[in-house]
């Protein structure tokens, strides 16, 4: 089947539900017969990233990465999913700026802070307001809000299930050749 490459970076707080979405999103790619893979921040922490903490400095090298690491796989064809907190705009732009027109979609997951702070499925939130985790997006380190996502999804009163099915039907008009 026909596809066009494409980078969908996905950006937002901890626990805004990036990777719930993205994993909607791919499994329905994925069901229609699309190449697919799913970068997660969180995930590559563990195997490429895994000398990286979260000082700006090592946000900046990690979105770099998943910039790069990215960029090589829609050259490979595949449509990838990234999610990462990205808090940056300069990195995010630098992550656009490897992509030839029409192959990165920002998507902006827009949840409040007192939204995921109540959701804190891992805690995080509760550490770090107890000083237990520094640096904390939301918290004691910034997120710079997207100017120039292409979609916005304002996820603290609709479900990513939703969600998920917009995003969709915009990434499909993307990719079909
Ligand atoms: C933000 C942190 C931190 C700090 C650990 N700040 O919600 P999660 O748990 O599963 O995903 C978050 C993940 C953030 O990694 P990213 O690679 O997306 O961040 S960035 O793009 O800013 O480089 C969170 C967890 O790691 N986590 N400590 N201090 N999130």
């Amino acid at each position: 089947k026909g596809q066009r490459p494409l980078c969908i970076w996905l950006t937002g707080l901890s626990g805004s539900g990036k990777s719930t979405i993205a994993n909607l999103v791919e499994r329905r790619l994925a069901n229609a017969g699309f190449h697919t893979y799913l970068l997660d921040g969180d995930n590559v922490r563990h195997g490429l990233n895994s000398d990286l903490g979260f000082t700006s400095e090592a946000r900046v090298e990690n979105i770099r990465r998943l910039a790069e690491v990215s960029h090589l796989m829609t050259d490979a064809g595949l449509i990838v999913l990234v999610c990462a907190i990205s808090p940056f705009s300069n990195e995010r732009r630098f992550a656009r700026e490897r992509f030839a027109d029409g192959e990165f979609l920002e998507v902006f997951v827009d949840a409040s802070l007192a939204a995921c702070e109540a959701r804190d499925p891992k805690g995080l939130y509760k550490k770090a307001r107890a000083g237990d985790i520094a640096n904390f997006t939301g918290i004691d380190s910034p997120y710079e809000r997207p100017e120039h996502a292409e979609v916005r999804l304002v996820t603290d009163d609709v479900g990513p299930a939703a969600l998920a099915d917009a995003l969709y039907d915009v990434v499909v008009t993307r990719i079909h050749p």
